[in-house]
């Protein structure tokens, strides 16, 4: 029976109503300052903790809710005699419900005009410690510190007569300590990425001590190989447009591998924005594009994209960048697919894949931004980077050799390095009006790269004739330059930055062909 709740919250987000609904049902509330006021404001009857116990809050509130008579009514053990008595013997009745969020630290280090000291004011002592007050004592305190949590428990109070369930109770406590912790992480990411003194702090060092949260999202029945167990978990930072904000709307579990290679085919479709032609469509295999193609429309985007390696697609992931359409939907049909995403798929698409049951189809919302971090997991440790979120424009191209592009070389050059910075070193994309003819991937030569794109593109009868080719890195010899001019390239788009690269651009001038360098180099491991 819930008799007494304290409330203390910075996001006040629905706190009101809530506030107000356990009132009706008989509840009394206590609360700090801010929250107190926001009740009694709005005629929810409130006691302030100043009042309850007898102290003022003090310090510029660093002390609120410090005091035996919060923590001792919030730990105290209902099945304990000796612990009930002593509430009664000091005038401690119990606080059966705490709900607390805390200062926004996250958020104020996140502000660039942050200085050490507003970071610091923003730790909160006294929430934190309710809240693993409460938690610990789950069995007889509902402890909430998120908003969205607030009409559930509201419902399962109404529906057991002010009762909650052990279940939600347990549920509430480990989220109490999910959250503290990464509160606690958060603050020791930001003091451990400041230099050693107050003078010495300077922003945007990695810390000393990484502290990253995710959530899970699901287990998976087994990892890369079936002797490997594996589980999903989502960035508790995720942004709007990444692939952990996935919506399933049908087909089959995802396995790990679905969702690796939907990572590399989404994070491709949409860098592909920008271009005359605004649909496109990539088709990963084992973490590579074996088709990349733009379109007037979805259809003709997954058409071109097909034809580049229609063996590889077989069992691929499909990736749109607009909406999947009727159309669109009755062509993939026809092919054996793993995983189809899009932003949207239309009612007309749905109905035509309903009849692919297996087909697991995904809908991400094309929103902006990426991963703050990049992870790799080695032996004994891990490798942090920032994302590779370098975008080539038109303007940081330079043309090398005596000969220039023509505009349509130009668009052609730079659909094709975009594409490469998602094929694995070494990577070499050949590519004509808007479409990949050819990708090497993942070689460790890129002289094999070069021949194996240029074999793939013979392999499905497109041909290479005055076609662009993209290298993701310089060529260290002019011998890579050679095979694709052989193969038929007529453009080339590279880093630059070898110790040859003169001998290189003469090799382009000699063969009387175009060279452009990025000064970006795009290697994916
Ligand atoms: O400064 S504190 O660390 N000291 C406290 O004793 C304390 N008690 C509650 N911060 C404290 N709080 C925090 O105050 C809560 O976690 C909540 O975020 C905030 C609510 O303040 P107000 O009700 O005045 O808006």
């Amino acid at each position: 029976m819930i008799k007494q709740a304290l409330i203390s919250v910075s996001d006040k987000t629905g706190v009101l109503d809530f506030a107000r609904a356990l009132s009706a049902l008989g509840v009394n509330i206590l609360s700090t300052g801010g929250t107190a006021k926001l009740f009694a404001d709005n005629g929810v009857p409130v006691t302030e903790v100043a009042d309850y116990t007898g102290f003022p809050e003090m310090l510029d509130g660093r002390v609120k809710t410090l005091h035996p008579k919060v923590h001792g009514g919030i730990l105290a053990r209902r099945d304990f005699p000796e612990h009930m008595a002593k509430l009664v013997e000091h005038d401690m009745p119990t606080i059966d419900m705490v709900v607390v969020n805390l200062y926004p630290f996250q958020a104020t280090v996140a502000k660039d005009s942050c200085t050490l000291e507003d970071a610091i004011e923003n730790i909160d002592i006294g929430g934190p410690t309710m809240l693993r007050s409460a938690a610990k004592n789950h069995k007889d305190v509902v402890v909430l510190c998120d908003p969205s949590d607030y009409a559930a428990v509201l419902a399962e109070i109404k529906a057991a007569d002010g009762a909650v369930s052990y279940d939600t109770k347990f549920m509430l406590a480990k989220k109490v300590y999910a959250h503290t912790a990464q509160y606690d992480g958060a603050i020791t990411n930001y003091l451990t990425s400041l230099g050693p003194t107050k003078e010495h702090a300077s922003r945007g060092a990695y810390p000393q001590t990484l502290n990253v949260a995710f959530e899970k999202v699901q287990d998976m029945r087994y990892g890369e190989n079936p002797h490997q167990s594996a589980a999903f978990y989502r960035d508790l930072q995720v942004c709007e447009g990444a692939l952990g904000n996935y919506r399933q709307l049908q087909g089959k579990e995802l396995s790990y591998n679905n969702i690796a290679d939907a990572d590399a085919a989404w994070e491709c479709v949409k860098s592909l924005g920008g271009f005359e032609q605004s649909a496109a469509c990539v088709i990963v295999k084992h973490a590579n594009p074996c088709g990349v193609a733009l379109g007037g429309n979805a259809a003709e985007a997954y058409a071109r994209a097909l034809q580049t390696d229609p063996t590889s697609a077989f069992g691929g992931i499909i990736a749109f960048n607009t909406e999947l359409d009727g159309a669109t939907a009755e062509q993939i049909a026809k092919l054996f697919v793993e995983v189809l995403i899009a932003p949207s798929f239309s009612a007309e698409a749905k109905h035509i894949l309903s009849s692919k049951q297996n087909v697991r189809m995904l809908e991400i919302p094309l929103g902006q931004g990426g991963n703050a971090m990049d992870y790799k997991r080695v032996g004994g440790g891990l490798l942090v980077q920032s994302p590779d979120a370098k975008n080539v424009a038109l303007g940081d191209l330079r043309v090398v050799t005596k000969l220039q592009p023509t505009q349509q070389q130009l668009q052609d050059l730079m659909f094709a390095w975009r594409v490469a910075k998602f094929v694995k070193s070494n990577a070499i994309v050949f590519c004509g009006n808007n479409m990949t003819l050819g990708v090497g991937a993942g070689q460790m030569s890129r002289i094999d790269s070069a021949r194996i794109a240029s074999i793939k593109a013979q392999n499905a009868g497109l041909a290479l004739a005055g076609s662009v080719v993209a290298s993701d890195a310089f060529f260290p010899f002019r011998d890579g330059l050679d095979v694709v001019v052989d193969a038929g390239a007529s453009c080339v788009i590279q880093p630059g930055g070898s110790m040859r690269d003169q001998e290189v651009i003469d090799a382009a001038d000699e063969r009387g062909v175009v060279m452009l360098y990025t000064g970006t180099r795009h290697f994916r491991h």
